[in-house]
């Protein structure tokens, strides 16, 4: 198992190279990337940030996940107590790639047991997946051998709870040689549900456990916030070809994964590029479950203009699980580079 001692003295040595903006420094096989997700936040405003960048060329890959209990903006105007992987809901998108290892540093930050269940991982649930109490920690690490998107939540009973609660992300794993695609933005939609009733005080929402038994959920979201891109769309720009990481965190419903005007030209369902589908309209991705979807804005069929995503099971896009994305021509600087 991973040695902690020897890992937090080269996650300090490492810390310096990500700090400086890692670039391979060094050996290929001695370099390590270390990511504090309690120093790095993905920012949420004006919307969560979708964009994901590039995997690294670094083979080991730590990450330091701290776990809090937050109050979140779930809708505009709606605060709600979250409990959250590094501070947002979701937590921060982790990206590897395949035959990367990977170890993760769990700190509890909270007042409660929680844990870390990685679905891209093959390991003993009983000894990586435990609950760990207020100011616990816990490390292991796995390597990535299966391509693909897939959900990571916390695992603790009721794990219901823990989900509707806002402890997911996603993780990336790419494929060892690409996707065999080459596009030119890729964006991260993690679809989940909450069950919220009126506080006790300050306005802020609280959970609605048997909402939550009876699938009666109050908001459907992409990426913690009901129509957050309705109000800022995701920017692509003419031509671009587009990827889509779309995961379904739950805890209960799944996402019948839509874009408005167009046809997705290859689904890979669970993300790996070994099970493709060509000219897919709709594809279901399960509580759980994860897939990439592609397409391409191209001129002379889907242009310049908007598509909205949504979930097809349209009781839930009109809670919340709906947004845009804005196809723009090319922006041209003035040397005629764009
Ligand atoms: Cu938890």
């Amino acid at each position: 198992m991973f040695n902690k001692a020897v890992a937090i003295g080269g996650s300090l040595a490492v810390a310096a190279l990500a700090l400086a903006g890692y670039r391979g420094v060094g050996s290929q096989d001695l370099t390590v990337e270390y990511t504090d997700f309690g120093q790095v936040r993905t920012p949420t405003a004006p919307a969560f940030l979708a964009e994901v960048p590039p995997v690294s060329d670094a083979p080991i890959k730590e990450f330091r996940i701290p776990i809090t209990h937050d109050t979140i903006e779930i809708a505009a105007g709606v605060e709600y107590e979250g409990w959250t992987f590094g501070g947002t809901v979701p937590g921060p998108t982790i990206r590897v790639r395949e035959g990367d290892l990977v170890r993760i540093q769990l700190v509890n930050e909270s007042p409660m047991p929680h844990s870390i269940d990685f679905h891209a991982a093959r390991i003993p649930w009983n000894e990586a997946y435990r609950s760990i109490g207020p100011n616990g920690e816990l490390s292991f690490e796995f390597t990535a051998r299966d391509p693909g998107v897939y959900l990571v939540h916390c695992g603790t009973p009721p794990v219901t709870m823990h989900i509707m609660q806002g402890m997911y992300l996603a993780i990336i794993v790419d494929p060892k040689e690409g996707w065999g695609t080459e596009v030119d933005r890729e964006f991260v939609l993690v679809q989940s549900e909450f069950y919220t009733q009126p506080g006790d005080a300050g306005g802020i929402r609280q959970l609605d456990w048997p909402a939550a038994m009876d699938k009666r959920a109050s908001h459907v979201v992409f990426n913690g916030k009901a129509f957050q891109y309705k109000e800022h769309p995701l920017q692509v720009e003419l031509n671009d070809r587009v990827r889509l990481f779309v995961v379904s965190a739950g805890p209960s419903f799944r996402s019948d994964f839509h874009v408005v005007g167009t046809v997705f030209d290859r689904v890979y369902p669970d993300g790996n590029p070994d099970n493709v589908l060509e000219s897919v309209q709709t594809w279901t991705v399960p509580a759980g479950g994860g897939a990439v979807f592609e397409t391409v804005f191209s001129e002379g069929s889907n242009g310049v203009g908007l598509y909205p995503f949504v979930t097809h099971a349209f009781a839930d896009a009109e809670k919340g699980a709906v947004g845009l994305i804005r196809v723009r021509e090319p922006v041209v600087s003035e040397d005629g580079s764009d």
